[in-house]
């Protein structure tokens, strides 16, 4: 079994106690890495800041070829990371093979940015005075990311930071270290210099609480529940905070779609990652007249998703990341049963044996205003409801805390506008899934998700913060809004 180190300073380096990372397929442990404690964290934020010093300075394009060869050692350890991603994770290896991809995606886009970086020119109310913007730096970065894109998110936050010139200091989720810690070794061995990455394993309570209070952390960016990203506002001072939280993803199908693709859409949106995507889709809003037809198919093909170890190319669905997530959508199934008029249609139970599997789960005749309609589960389990008028479907889309993913199937030019223009949310894909964002767009939510973007070239605006520059070359004092 591996005995892994934290990265601080240039050096790798353990700690008095440890904890361990389990296999959620075989709940055997996978590794042991350190428990990383206020000291640590200390310790890592003083070295970043050092080294901001002459990262900063290091002109753009060289901070992206350090990206490229990133990207590169990616795609040569593209099999092997894939392999560790579905075994610590548990999804499946082609979708673990598309979160390295995503990474890689997103080193390449970054690294690109070291030519560019925009600022805007533009005029001047006076004469012979130029106004421009740059972007600089923010200094120390605290990166804090979840386990269920565990290279892919990592990456979000860690090429945009770079580029800017930010040096970080990076904590991965406790059930997923060991695919942050192949990331952190890729980086290294890529050229980025020593304690311009540091990396602290260890719990929320100890390690992250010590980022987000640290007085010299200038910038924060997390990814994970509400709860969290709620303590993380209260706590973080006036620090600069980008947040990408929960999510409650609605798929409308209009009586008017094509009913194939939107089963197959949610299917791949409900049970894709074992439901464990912030932007997976939890809620299908069905139009009365097609209902019955599209959950026939729907739970048919539910019923034959096969769950299992998520290496085999025979496994549909890997398992849960862990037995509190297996609880907690046990927890949520209950409700939904005891939940007046819900109907179960399939699932609602764990197979026998080991691992944290739960099978894909349907409710039908789920009221907006159930409990299962509207808290995130964070699991296989989709909820049902029926809508008549597209005006009640955007109503119901809405009628959550939520506002990250949507989707509408529709082969109706005027419904998809009307989608597009009345839900609130980050995202809305029109005839396809929640899910699959692509890295060279923005990607974020509105409402209780947060308000941050992430990737894209909005990326860019988490991680620096916008200069605005007035040039005056006449030579004598001009005032603006006073002089003609
Ligand atoms: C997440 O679940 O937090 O759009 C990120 C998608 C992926 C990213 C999901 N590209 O589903």
């Amino acid at each position: 079994m591996a005995d892994c180190r934290m990265y601080i300073d240039g050096k790798w380096i353990g700690a008095k106690t440890s904890f361990e990372t389990i296999n959620p397929t075989t709940e055997k442990v996978l590794a042991r890495f350190p428990k990383g404690n206020e000291k640590d964290v200390d310790r890592a934020v003083k070295a970043a800041q050092k080294a901001f010093k002459k990262w900063s300075k290091t002109p753009p394009p060289i901070r992206g070829q350090i990206l490229f060869r990133v990207a590169e050692l990616l795609r040569k350890n593209k099999k092997r990371l894939g392999r560790i991603v579905a075994t610590e994770m548990g999804k499946v290896l082609p979708e673990a093979l598309g979160d390295v991809q995503e990474a890689i995606d997103t080193f390449e886009y970054f690294g690109a940015e070291g030519r560019r970086l925009f600022g805007n020119t533009t005029t001047s109310e006076l004469k012979d005075k130029f106004a421009m913007t740059i972007r600089r730096p923010v200094g120390v970065c605290g990166l804090v990311s979840p386990w269920n894109f565990p290279v892919a998110i990592p990456a979000w936050k860690l090429a945009p930071a770079l580029i800017c010139g930010n040096t970080v200091v990076f904590k991965p989720s406790s059930d997923t270290p060991l695919c942050a810690h192949e990331l952190v070794k890729i980086l290294i061995e890529a050229g980025v210099p020593p304690s311009v990455v540091n990396f602290v394993t260890g719990s929320a309570s100890d390690v992250g609480q010590a980022i987000v209070t640290h007085p010299e952390v200038e910038c924060l960016s997390f990814t994970g529940s509400k709860d969290t990203g709620e303590w993380i506002v209260a706590n973080a001072g006036l620090k600069k905070v980008g947040m990408e939280l929960g999510g409650k993803n609605p798929i409308i199908v209009m009586d008017d779609a094509d009913l194939e693709l939107a089963v197959e859409g949610i299917l791949w949106g409900a049970f894709g990652t074992t439901g464990q995507r912030c932007t997976a889709c939890s809620r299908a809003i069905v139009h009365r007249k097609i209902k019955d037809r599209l959950l026939n198919a729907l739970v048919e093909k539910a019923k034959k998703l096969r769950t299992g170890n998520p290496i085999l190319k025979t496994t549909d669905v890997g398992p849960l990341i862990n037995e509190n997530a297996v609880e907690k959508v046990e927890r949520y199934v209950e409700i939904g049963k005891d939940e007046d008029g819900a109907k179960l249609l399939c699932g609602g139970e764990k197979p026998k044996g080991t691992g944290y599997f739960y099978r894909p789960t349907i409710f039908d005749d789920v009221e907006p205003d159930m409990r299962i309609a509207r808290e995130e589960i964070f699991g296989p389990v989709l909820s049902v409801l029926e809508f008549e008028r597209l005006d009640k479907a955007i109503e119901i889309a809405n009628n959550i805390e939520y506002g990250l993913s949507s989707s509408i199937y529709t082969k109706n030019v005027n419904n998809a506008f009307k989608a597009i223009e009345g839900i609130d949310a980050g995202l809305t894909y029109i005839n396809s899934s929640t899910i699959g964002s692509e890295v060279h767009l923005p990607f974020g939510g509105v409402k209780k998700t947060g308000h941050t973007k992430e990737a894209g070239i909005m990326g860019l605006d988490e991680f620096s913060n916008v200069k605005t520059v007035y040039f005056d070359y006449s030579g004598k004092l001009q005032k603006a809004q006073i002089d003609d």
